[in-house]
């Protein structure tokens, strides 16, 4: 996948520019105040020393760390359709597949990546296909459209390292963490949304989806969050590295990409593993794709009813 998503890396690049541009002189100030307040659920993950990677997987895992973690709200689930479709009616924004024309389609029939015409997050596989459900994560949305849509509401994109320490809070409501060398789920499980078969040829959606989930549908993890392992892959604000570098200086060039964590409808073992609690996958930040989407998160200090609401009463009902 990573040689496709490699072709895919493809892009203007104007789609944040050119809604800040649109927005005009009041900008992202002038936009967020036309925006009403997030229906959505914040998780209060805990702070502590945590590890970060695996010295058993593969290389751009390793070698393994200790991060020192601060307390930070999650989004309970991925940022769904519907959350989307009511910033784009109160904002305006349009996404960068949208002014691109054209968006990452894995054809099944093909078995391959390709740029899709009119694959966008309202189409996720492009004109002709179903429209996204309401209650399904958002796709096809690029880095820079995932960070515009978390800045409005005064939330970011979290780092990589902030997600991988969400995620070893457990993946499953069982509390499960997905680690390397780890029997893939049994063909039938129905614990989290990922490629059953063989992949590309075959997937049974014994999990009951062959493409994306509605947020939720396996239950939430003892941390309150669901969707940490499969369904899509979501995008991080950390640049794509090696973890023997992370604190030296990095400037990113053209092609530095974007880091994305949790794996995704498409993920089978024998392809990318990629809902392993360490598993990283990137893109550059222009690239949208059908199996990518992104939560935000925000520090307790500077979340306002803009951002959403703290989360009362777990486990997860269902509802976003
Ligand atoms: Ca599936």
């Amino acid at each position: 996948m990573r040689a496709g998503l490699a072709l895919l890396a493809t892009g203007t690049g104007l789609g944040l520019a050119a809604w800040l541009g649109l927005a005009g002189p009041g900008g992202p100030a002038a936009t967020a105040a036309a925006l009403a307040p997030r229906r959505v659920e914040l998780v209060s993950i805990p702070g502590g020393p945590v590890q970060i990677g695996d010295n058993n997987a593969p290389g751009d895992e390793r070698p393994a760390f200790t991060y020192q973690a601060t307390p930070l709200l999650f989004d309970r689930t991925p940022v769904t359709v519907r959350q989307f479709s009511v910033f784009v009616s109160e904002s305006g924004y349009r996404t960068e597949a949208e002014r691109l024309g054209e968006a990452g389609v894995f054809e099944h029939d093909a078995n391959a990546w390709g740029l899709t015409k009119g694959a966008d997050w309202r189409r996720p596989q492009g004109v002709g296909h179903l429209a996204a459900e309401p209650d399904h994560p958002v796709t096809q949305v690029s880095w820079n459209d995932a960070n515009a849509f978390c800045s409005a509401y005064g939330a970011r994109l979290p780092t990589e390292f902030e997600w991988e320490r969400a995620a070893r809070l457990g993946q499953t409501p069982d509390g499960h963490v997905f680690l390397s060398g780890e029997p893939p789920p049994a063909g039938n499980a129905k614990v989290l949304n990922v490629w059953q078969g063989v992949f590309p040829i075959y997937d049974s959606g014994a999990d009951g989806y062959r493409l994306t989930s509605p947020v939720g549908s396996f239950g939430a993890a003892p941390s309150g969050l669901t969707d940490m392992a499969g369904n899509v892959w979501e995008w991080t604000s950390s640049w794509y590295r090696p973890y023997a570098d992370r604190d030296a200086p990095f400037k990113p060039r053209g092609a530095a990409e974007r880091v994305q964590r949790g794996g995704s409808f498409l993920c089978d073992p024998s392809f990318c593993q990629g809902f392993r609690v360490t598993a990283r996958s990137h893109s550059t930040p222009d690239t949208s794709l059908m199996h990518v989407g992104f939560r935000c998160v925000v520090e307790p200090r500077r979340a306002t009813t803009l951002t959403g609401r703290l989360a009362q009463t777990p486990p997860f009902a269902g509802q976003d």
